[in-house]
This record gives structure tokens, C-alpha cells and sequence, in this order.
């Protein structure tokens, strides 16, 4: 009965050498891994989607949130379903809305989360091939610089939504 304490210390200790072999092989591996840059994640994408289109629209918006991990900048946009995308702001200028194209590309500083969203920046998509029907969604490819000069892209599908939408753009008086 009382043989179960001796036969469990040599087990304690054969199991804590095995942990230190595991901790030893796969700790550098974590750090390697955790060291090795990813660009895939240099810039957080969350909360993507488009406006739905109406008949004989040529025109949409994408919005998004970025938070770039280092100091980068979103330099291009495209699409299949659009013939030019770009990154456009919308600024008050006195009392009327207007838009430009954001040009040398939309600063992403390290760690804030840059909102595109109605009214402000967001990414203009013209001479649409298709109708952005509400329920489906549209593949979009985001290309990232960052401050060395390297760039990065990033795909994703963003969901064509119907939110309440304040854009101008979105009927086509571009
Ligand atoms: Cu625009």
C-alpha cells in the first residue's frame, strides 16, 4: 500500500526532466518564432465591409480599422470588382463634404487603430464591374510600406453590409 510514495519520486523526477527537455527544445522555437517578422500581422485588419450598391451605381466605400504593429502606411487598394480603388479622406470644408484621394499613401503610426469609417477616410471604389449586393462580399488586397521600404500585402473578403451611410460617394456623384 504505502510502496506507491517511493515508486512516485523517480516518476516526478523522470517527468520534470522530460518537461526540461520540452521547455528546452520548444522555448527557442517560441522565441524564433516571436522574433522572426510576420508580415501577414503587421497590420491588424478588423471590421471590414463595403456599402451595397444600388442599380446603375458605379460606386462604393470600404471601411475598415487598421492598427499597424510599426510605422507603415497603406499605399494601395484593388479589387476584381472595381476598376480603381483608392484610399480616399473626406473632410468638412466650410459647409460643404468634400473628398480627395490621399496621396504618398494613409499614415498608419505604430499601435493606433486609424478608422475608416463614413465621413472620413475610407476607400473609394469606382467603375464597379458588378453591383455590391448586400449579403455577399468583395475580396480586397491592401498593400502595406513600412518605413524600411518593404512592402506587404494582405487579401481579405470584406462583407457587403447596409449601414447607415452618410458618404456622398455612395450615389455616385463622385
Ligand atoms: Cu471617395
Amino acid at each position: 500500500m504505502f510502496e506507491k510514495n517511493p515508486m512516485q519520486l523517480p516518476m516526478l523526477k523522470i517527468y520534470r526532466a522530460i518537461c526540461m527537455r520540452i521547455a528546452i527544445c520548444v522555448l527557442p522555437l517560441i522565441a524564433t518564432l516571436a522574433a522572426s517578422p510576420s508580415y501577414a500581422q503587421a497590420v491588424n485588419v478588423q471590421s471590414a465591409w463595403a456599402n451595397p450598391t444600388v442599380p446603375g451605381q458605379t460606386s462604393s466605400s470600404a471601411f475598415m480599422k487598421l492598427t499597424a504593429s510599426s510605422d507603415t502606411r497603406l499605399i494601395a487598394v484593388s479589387t476584381p470588382v472595381a476598376g480603381v480603388a483608392e484610399v480616399h479622406e473626406m473632410k468638412m470644408s466650410g459647409a460643404m463634404m468634400t473628398m480627395r484621394a490621399v496621396t504618398g499613401g494613409l499614415p498608419l503610426p505604430k499601435g493606433k487603430t486609424i478608422d475608416l469609417t463614413p465621413g472620413g477616410y475610407h476607400i473609394m471604389l469606382m467603375d464597379l464591374k458588378q453591383p455590391l449586393a448586400k449579403g455577399s462580399s468583395i475580396p480586397l488586397t491592401l498593400v502595406f510600406k513600412a518605413e524600411d521600404g518593404s512592402e506587404s500585402k494582405y487579401s481579405l473578403n470584406a462583407p457587403v453590409a447596409s449601414a447607415l451611410n452618410t458618404d456622398p460617394s455612395a450615389s455616385g456623384n463622385h
